[in-house]
């Protein structure tokens, strides 16, 4: 009788049932990172292909630790990243609370250079409009942005006391009434309201050639935690209402302006569940990736032909929100990219042994190719060692935002990478 331990009681129990056991050990990850669900949001086809990913990346992380290849990272100490809707209150108001705070400290960027620059937020935008080369280029696009985000998250950490890990907003969630979100809806727990309505503001150019057609606004965010926030670096291109020109022809000179917005459906229907979920499974190489994300197959009779990662952008255009260079200055902007880094990371673990180390290289081809064929399917098993050196001796300098300077490969590597700085996963 006593050597029945609960222990013992609870091994014997899945062994005797099998289905049951297998159905235990794929939620064994569950037990090591906390989900946290808004009912409101029933899970979409990219959130069941996640979980459905969950068990192979707890299994790849084993076989990580048994190698002892981890950097101390585990899915039990990993940063959970989640969608803004699924946060607590209290969580959301602590992530507002810092983002204030990093808008009130000191900037660190070079005065003389970006004499515009008024504080630490600032100096997070100052770097982006400036090295676009490092951010966007084919080789840094994933692998920058991830490391741009990651430092954005550390300066909210360390800089301002915040708790938890950067939100990201799951662009399906926005294509309905997005000013009616937790994200958006104005009230002091979301990240601002959209922009008044402004006739002068006609919508965003995307890289299809094609207007994305404007929502309802345009103009200044009247409402939320952000309503007084003063924008002043740029804008970079000119923007479609007339807003005044920097003092500087680099732009970098103070510019003082109210934050404008224009939450808008039209652009996020070109990011819905289904395209994401498209884009993931039907890439089966990195340039395939790259490629459908930025320029996707042309067809015209897809009223929302933006890639995800315009439509992304522009969920929340206006300025600088709709600026290529300045866009990190509405600081949704970096729940649109973490989003971003959520697909890759989904896109890398199907296959993680092949695909982690995957280096866009679109070599001679000065063309997206707008749809795989079979030979370039083929290819997806070479993802990693083969495309590697595209990335060779390149290194991510984030200048004043962070102190690390690191091989781009370190940045390929959400869950250990750069001696386990990189540690996150997203629910
Ligand atoms: C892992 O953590 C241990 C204990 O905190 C530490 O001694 C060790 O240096 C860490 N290893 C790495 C690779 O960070
Ligand atoms: C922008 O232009 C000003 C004036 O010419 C210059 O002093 C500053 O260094 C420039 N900034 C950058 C980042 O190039
Ligand atoms: C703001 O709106 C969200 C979403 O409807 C809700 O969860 C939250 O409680 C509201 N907060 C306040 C302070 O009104
Ligand atoms: C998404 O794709 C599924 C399967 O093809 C389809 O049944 C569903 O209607 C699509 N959903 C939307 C919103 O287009
Ligand atoms: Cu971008």
């Amino acid at each position: 009788m006593r050597y029945i331990t609960w222990s013992a009681a609870a091994l014997v129990v899945p062994s005797l049932l099998a289905g049951v056991g297998n159905a235990q050990a794929e939620e064994s990850w569950r037990t090591k990172v906390k989900v946290q669900r808004n009912g409101f949001y029933p899970l979409d086809v990219v959130d069941n292909l996640l979980e459905e990913t969950m068990p192979k990346i707890e299994s790849y992380m084993d076989k990580k630790i048994a190698a002892g290849k981890n950097n101390n990272c585990t899915l039990e100490n990993a940063g959970v990243r989640r969608e803004w809707g699924d946060m607590t209150d209290e969580q959301r108001l602590d992530f507002i609370k810092a983002t204030l705070c990093l808008m009130n400290k000191p900037s660190r960027a070079p005065k003389d250079q970006f004499p515009g620059v008024q504080n630490r937020y600032d100096d997070f935008v100052a770097y982006h409009m400036t090295h676009m080369g490092v951010l966007h280029d084919t080789v840094g696009l994933f692998p920058g942005h991830k490391y741009f985000v990651l430092a954005y998250e550390m300066a909210l950490r360390n800089e301002c006391g915040y708790k938890g890990y950067h939100p990201y907003m799951n662009y399906d969630r926005y294509t309905h009434e997005p000013e009616k979100s937790a994200l958006f809806n104005g009230n002091a727990t979301s990240m601002g309201g959209n922009g008044a309505p402004d006739p002068r503001y006609r919508g965003v150019n995307s890289a299809t050639g094609k207007l994305i057609p404007k929502g309802e606004g345009g103009g200044c965010v009247t409402t939320g935690p952000f309503k007084d926030m003063v924008v002043s670096l740029g804008p970079g291109v000119p923007m479609m209402n007339d807003i005044p020109k920097n003092p500087l022809a680099n732009a970098t000179g103070p510019n003082p302006r109210c934050l404008r917005r224009d939450l808008n459906i039209n652009s996020a229907l070109g990011a819905t569940a289904n395209i994401s979920y498209n884009l993931i499974a039907q890439s089966k190489d990195i340039n395939t990736f790259y490629n459908t994300l930025l320029t996707p197959p042309r067809n015209n009779k897809d009223p929302y032909p933006w890639g995800v990662h315009e439509a992304g952008h522009f969920i929340a255009g206006g300025d600088p929100g709709g600026d290529p260079l300045c866009s990190p200055g509405d600081p949704v902007f970096y729940f649109h990219h973490a989003m971003l880094d959520r697909l890759w990371w989904i896109w890398q673990m199907q296959d993680p042994e092949n695909r982690i180390n995957a280096v866009v290289n679109l070599g001679a081809r000065p063309t997206p190719t707008p749809t795989p064929t079979p030979e370039e399917s083929g290819h997806a098993g070479h993802g990693g060692g083969a495309d590697g050196g595209a990335a060779a001796g390149r290194m991510i300098d984030l200048k004043w935002l962070a102190p690390d300077v690191i091989p781009v490969l370190e940045a390929h590597d959400g869950l250990g990478g750069h001696g386990g700085m990189f540690c996150h996963v997203y629910v």
